[in-house]
């Protein structure tokens, strides 16, 4: 496996030196923030990123990510401009030696949680989402802004992204994802990269948007409509394991002996009665996915993608971008050695 840490760029308070003092850490997860998604990422801003990760002993060979615009989500009439500059990024990333690139096909909003800081008894901090605080709540009708989401919206456009969404409903937006994955796959293909759709957070619709990157039935679905390497999975433990009807390590364990996992994001949530979740510390005992299994699944399907800690809690003071500290990663991260090494072991490598 190879081991990666999520960086936000200089204006991310953790430093890459602080990054690479974490034991087995090789690559560097980032992105180009300073343009718009649609547009074409400049090749300065990728080779700076890729020479400040690796002044710093590390690797830049993965992205996260490259955002899908409304419009291709949508279909509209500038779908296929845009698609095309998505390929254009593809192409350049890999000129940069990228090798894995994520994405996600959410509607509207990325991530969805009712609070960013909630405290647990230990003091911590962390994402949680209660439906108690949901319920109430109708973005149709009131100017609600979740923590999280993308607050360039007005909720005049909140509304009419809403309504669009709508009318294509669950099917529209597979049309348009298939659309777009035939397009894109053979471009990945062609420079060598990997695609590696990330599921939707949480994985079941909010508010009546559809979302389709949820279920073992629906990533069936998505890995066959072109049927390749280089069309696979980012299988963030965390979001598909928010809903009761996904069995996370049997998943882990079926797309990995696929070969459809590109990359792991290994996160720890603990799900209650009413659906509602909390993120936790990465260790099993501290949340409902069972890691062990997990880890062991992908060493015994010969696993080799990249790895992240996903969202830790605030621990010891620290301040940050909720769900993206330095500790409680790092101690992830470490969790996630000891994990590989022990079933690393245990199969006789
Ligand atoms: C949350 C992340 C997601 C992820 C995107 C991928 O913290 O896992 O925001 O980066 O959905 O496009």
């Amino acid at each position: 496996m190879k081991l990666s840490f999520r960086w936000y760029g200089e204006s991310d308070p953790i430093s890459l030196e602080y990054i690479r003092q974490i034991p087995n850490m090789r690559s560097v997860v980032s992105a180009v923030y300073d343009v718009k998604p649609g547009e074409v990422w400049p090749e300065e801003s990728i080779a700076r990123m890729k020479a400040q990760v690796e002044a710093n002993g590390m690797l830049f060979d993965i992205v996260e990510s490259v955002p899908v615009p409304e419009e291709i989500k949508l279909g509209t009439e500038k779908a296929e401009a845009l698609t095309e500059v998505y390929c254009e990024n593809i192409r350049r990333c890999a000129k940069y030696g990228i090798k894995c690139i994520t994405y996600n096909f959410m509607p509207v909003f990325d991530w969805t949680r009712t609070q960013l800081d909630k405290k647990a008894p230990d003091g911590s901090t962390s994402l949680v989402m209660y439906w108690e605080q949901m319920k109430d709540l109708d973005p149709l009708k009131d100017d609600i802004h979740l923590p999280g989401w993308d607050s360039s919206y007005t909720q005049e456009e909140v509304r009419d992204l809403i309504t669009a969404y709508g009318k294509i409903g669950e099917e529209g937006l597979w049309r348009n994802l298939e659309k777009f994955l035939k397009k894109i796959i053979p471009v990945a293909e062609e420079c060598g990269v990997r695609m590696a759709i990330h599921p939707d957070d949480p994985p079941y619709p909010i508010f009546g948007i559809p979302r389709i990157v949820t279920n073992e039935q629906n990533l069936d679905r998505l890995l066959s409509v072109v049927d390749s390497p280089s069309n696979s999975l980012c299988l963030c433990t965390g979001s598909l394991g928010c809903a009761k009807f996904n069995d996370i390590p049997q998943m882990v364990r079926k797309y990995s002996a696929m070969d459809r996992i590109a990359f792991m994001h290994i996160r720890q949530v603990t799900l209650m009665e009413d659906g509602s979740f909390e993120e936790s510390g990465h260790l099993s005992k501290c949340g409902s996915l069972d890691m062990y299994e997990i880890v062991k699944a992908l060493v015994e399907t010969g696993f080799d993608g990249y790895v992240r800690p996903d969202h830790g809690r605030m621990i010891w003071g620290e301040t940050g971008k909720p769900g993206y500290g330095l500790y409680d990663r790092a101690l992830g991260a470490a969790y996630i050695n000891g994990l590989f090494e022990a079933c690393e072991k245990q199969k006789g490598e």
